[in-house]
C-alpha cells in the first residue's frame, strides 16, 4: 500500500484507493486468465483427431489442391490455346491481306504497264505524223523558195521589159484611145444614119406592108402560135404588138373576114397574166365581147386579132395566119 501522500489523507480513505486499485488489478488478471483459457480450448480441438482423420483430411486437402491446380492449369491452357489460336488467325489474315494486296498490286502494274505501253504507242503514232507533218512543210517551204526565187526572176524580167516596153505601151494606150473616139464617132454616125432611116423610112421588104416607119407580114399559111412566133424571129421580126388603137385598126385592115391571126400576145406563162413577146404586161386591150374566156380542156393562152379588130384568146396549139412587125 502506498504511503507518503500526505499525512493530510485519512486512514480510511487510504483504505478504499487500495481495494479499488486491487479490484482493478484484480479485472485486469482475470482477463488474461480468460484470454489464456480461450487460447488452449482451441488447440486441443485440432489436436484432438484421430491420425486417420488427419490424414483423410491431408488427402482431402492434397486433392482439392490438385483439382484446383489442374483448374488453373487447364484454365491457362485453355487461355493460351486461345491466344495462339487468335494469333494463328490474325497471322493467317495477315497473310490473306498480304496476298490479296500483292494481287491487286501486281494487277494494278499490269494494267498501268498495259495502259502505258498503249498510250506510248499513240504517242509514238503522234510523233510519227508530226514528223511527217514537219517533212511535208519542210518540202514546201523549198519549194517555195525555188517558186518564189522563180516568181521574182519573173517579175524582175517583167519589170524590165517593161522599162523597154514602156513608150510602146504608151503608144498602144494612145492607139486604143483613138480606137475609142473612132468607135464613139462611128457609133453616132451609125445612130444618126438609123434615125434618118426611121424617118425617110419608105420602102418594106417585099410582101411586108408598112405603117408608121413599121413593116409588117400578114402570112397567107398557117401555124401554131410558137411556130409562128419562130418564123418572125428569122425574119429579124417579132409577132405583132399593139401599142395603139391605130396600130390596131390597120392591122385589122389587113385580116380577111372570117379569119384571126395571130398576135405576140400570151398568158401561157401565168394564166390571166396577159404580155406581149416583149415582156411588157398588157395595158391597152381590144378583147371581144366576153374574151378572153380560156375555154376548152386545153385551155386558150394565146390571143389572135378579127377583121373587125376584136381580140379573141385560142389554144396556143392551134394552126392560125399571123403577123410579124418590124422596124423599117
Ligand atoms: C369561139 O366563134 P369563134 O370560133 O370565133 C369562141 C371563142 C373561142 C373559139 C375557139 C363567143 O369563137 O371564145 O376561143 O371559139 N367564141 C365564143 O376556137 O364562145
Ligand atoms: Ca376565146
Amino acid at each position: 500500500m502506498p504511503k507518503g501522500k500526505g499525512s493530510s489523507m485519512s486512514e480510511g480513505e487510504a483504505a478504499a484507493g487500495a481495494y479499488e486499485r486491487w479490484d482493478l488489478v484484480e479485472g485486469m488478471e482475470s482477463e488474461k486468465r480468460e484470454q489464456r483459457k480461450a487460447r488452449k480450448g482451441a488447440v486441443p480441438s485440432l489436436l484432438t483427431l484421430s491420425p486417420e482423420r488427419a490424414i483423410t483430411l491431408l488427402y482431402v486437402l492434397l486433392a482439392l489442391t490438385f483439382v484446383l491446380f489442374m483448374a488453373l492449369t487447364i484454365v491457362t491452357l485453355q487461355r493460351v490455346s486461345a491466344m495462339w489460336e487468335a494469333l494463328e488467325q490474325a497471322r493467317m489474315r495477315s497473310e490473306n491481306s498480304h496476298t490479296t494486296a500483292r494481287h491487286n498490286l501486281s494487277e494494278a502494274q499490269d494494267t498501268l504497264d498495259e495502259q502505258l505501253s498503249v498510250e506510248l504507242k499513240v504517242m509514238r503514232g503522234r510523233l510519227q505524223n508530226v514528223s511527217q507533218e514537219v517533212e511535208r512543210v519542210w518540202w514546201k517551204v523549198a519549194e517555195c523558195q525555188r517558186e518564189c526565187g522563180k516568181e521574182l526572176a519573173d517579175r524582175l524580167r517583167v519589170l524590165e521589159e517593161r522599162d523597154v516596153l514602156e513608150p510602146v505601151l504608151q503608144q498602144l494606150a494612145e492607139a486604143r484611145q483613138e480606137q475609142s473616139r473612132v468607135a464613139a464617132l462611128l457609133d453616132k454616125a451609125l445612130q444618126e444614119t438609123h434615125n434618118l432611116s426611121e424617118i425617110f423610112c419608105t420602102r418594106c421588104p417585099s410582101g411586108w406592108q408598112q405603117f408608121d416607119r413599121t413593116c409588117y407580114f400578114f402570112s397567107s399559111t398557117t401555124k401554131p402560135w410558137l411556130a409562128a412566133k419562130e418564123f418572125c424571129t428569122n425574119f429579124s421580126a417579132h409577132l405583132a404588138i399593139v401599142d395603139s388603137q391605130q396600130e390596131n385598126k390597120f392591122l385589122a385592115n389587113h385580116v380577111m373576114e372570117n379569119q384571126k391571126f395571130w398576135l405576140g400576145l400570151t398568158d401561157r406563162y401565168r394564166e390571166g397574166d396577159w404580155q406581149w413577146t416583149d415582156g411588157r404586161s398588157l395595158s391597152l386591150p381590144f378583147w371581144n365581147n366576153g374574151e378572153p374566156n380560156n375555154v376548152g380542156s386545153h385551155g386558150e393562152d394565146c390571143a389572135t386579132i378579127y377583121s373587125n379588130g376584136r381580140w379573141n384568146d385560142v389554144p396556143c396549139f392551134q394552126a392560125e395566119p399571123w403577123i410579124c412587125e418590124r422596124s423599117c
